[in-house]
């Protein structure tokens, strides 16, 4: 089950990617999740050699369904390790713009950031090339449930294409809610079993699961 409609992208550094690819996963409207290394310079970079490069999500979003800036907002609400303190480059809290209107939009919410909470941190530079993280670290903690992604197909082929893969990485660990879960769960194809599975993780997850 893929969803094939228009999207844009968005590309952020947060902290720690596991966490925010689970946040991002289960958030309404946007439709495809990846994990990698980007803002910097260095050819090919690696987790255990990740140059001057930065943990970052990519993102494709609906739209007509989510606008940039509530993306925006999400990104200044859900630092890993903060957005004042001084951090390894590996963790940098980071906008990547994909265009001028992105641009605009991320210097205004950092002006209003910055007037709320003093230095920030954060970088704000076009998006440059991005390269694709280890198939072990894309969507970390669905991962984490090998049956299910057995049962589902979720191979390492689908982990930064499939809908389906995003939305469980989020809602296993508890991001959305059961409400949001019983408004999804008819379209993302899952069995009783399946679907009862992920119930249960969520529930377990709920308000807790997203440290990394
Ligand atoms: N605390 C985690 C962070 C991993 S993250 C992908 C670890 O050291 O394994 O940077």
């Amino acid at each position: 089950h893929d969803v094939d409609i228009p999207t844009k992208k968005a590309t952020f550094g947060m902290g720690c990617f596991w966490s925010n690819d689970s946040l991002f996963g289960a958030t309404p409207g946007v439709v495809r999740t990846r994990v990698g290394y980007s803002g910097g310079t260095t050819k090919n970079p690696h987790y255990r050699n990740i140059g001057d490069h930065t943990e970052v999500i990519e993102l494709d979003f609906d739209p007509k369904t989510v606008t940039f800036e509530e993306l925006l907002d999400m990104f200044w609400a859900n630092h890993e390790y903060g957005l004042t303190t001084k951090l390894k480059r590996q963790y940098q809290s980071m906008i990547l713009y994909h265009d001028e209107e992105q641009r605009a939009a991320a210097e205004a919410s950092y002006k209003d950031m910055q007037a709320r909470v003093g230095q920030l941190r954060t970088e704000i530079a076009p998006a440059g090339t991005f390269y694709p993280a280890e198939d072990y670290h894309q969507k970390y903690r669905l991962q984490g449930h090998k049956d299910l992604c057995r049962s589902l197909g979720l191979n390492s082929s689908r982990l930064q294409t499939s809908h389906l893969a995003a939305r469980l990485n989020g809602f296993l660990v508890g991001v959305g809610g059961k409400a949001q879960f019983e408004q999804e769960v008819g379209k993302l194809g899952l069995s009783e079993t399946q679907a009862d599975y992920v119930r249960k993780e969520l529930e377990r997850n709920e308000g807790g699961g997203l440290a990394c």
